[in-house]
């Protein structure tokens, strides 16, 4: 058996992992492990991945999870353009303090417009206005940072090629973009970057990892998006109950 992967593309660091594998021609099989829909938490999944998260990576007998891990794999296992993962030290490591900072600032922060203002309402939930408020104001600040600390005036967020860092970073900021958050209406340099990311990926693989995403005001307008089944409720109520 092939390189399997467990992806849902409404996570952020399922489509990272899609993309990463679509955009340097890795064979993978498909299996699509609907969160919202609690599959995750099924019996036939926990046995592929007790910890019961996506994005999981099946290669024969080996399992990983975490999506930093699973692209790292998979740019040393099928020896991807040295770019995304550099080999020099200092570049390499500057990868790694993004994404340290990305998993206790970005992470977190901008996947929580998804979860006040389409997952709570489905189930009843109202999340406090000073919550979102709260929310709106950690991603500004954040998105300063991204800019002048990481950012700066380079091409991309660690040297002047595209790394497994933009990526991440771009995938992230795609939640609230695709509900209609405008991110960088007064950061010129980040919207030059998320272009220059977008035009590195491809119109078409942008637009088939997002299209679920990019549907989804729809999807829930028309009622067809997913309604969480009870069993799913207290992590929905534990993941809501954590936002600051
Ligand atoms: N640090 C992990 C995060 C994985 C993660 O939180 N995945 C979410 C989807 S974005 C998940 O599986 N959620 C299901 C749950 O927590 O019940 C990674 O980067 O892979």
């Amino acid at each position: 058996m092939g390189l399997e992967l467990y992806l849902d593309m409404l996570s952020q660091p399922c489509r990272a992992v899609y993309i990463f594998a679509k955009k340097n021609g890795i064979p993978f099989e498909l299996h699509t492990v609907e969160i919202f829909k609690g599959q995750h938490l099924c019996k036939e999944f926990s046995q592929v991945n007790s910890l019961q998260k996506l994005p999981t990576l099946k290669d024969g007998d080996f399992i990983l999870t975490e999506s930093v891990a699973i692209l790292i794999y998979l740019s040393s296992k099928y020896q991807t353009e040295e770019h995304w993962y550099p080999p020099e030290l200092q570049f390499r490591i500057r990868i790694h303090e993004y994404l340290g900072w990305h998993a206790d600032y970005i992470r977190g922060t901008f996947g929580v417009p998804l979860w006040t203002q389409v997952v709570a309402p489905l189930i009843g939930v109202k999340v406090p206005e000073e919550k979102v408020a709260r929310n709106r104001t950690a991603m500004d600040r954040t998105l300063q940072k991204l800019e002048d600390k990481f950012l700066g005036c380079k091409a991309f967020l660690i040297s002047q090629k595209v790394t497994l860092a933009d990526l991440m970073a771009f995938e992230e900021l795609m939640q609230p973009m695709a509900l209609g958050y405008k991110l960088f209406e007064e950061r010129p340099r980040l919207a030059a970057w998320h272009k220059r990311v977008e035009t590195f990926l491809g119109a078409e693989l942008c637009q088939e990892a997002h299209g679920l995403l990019l549907n989804i005001m729809e999807q829930v307008a028309n009622k067809t998006f997913p309604v969480p089944p009870p069993e799913f409720y207290p992590n929905i109520l534990l993941r809501i109950s954590k936002i600051p």
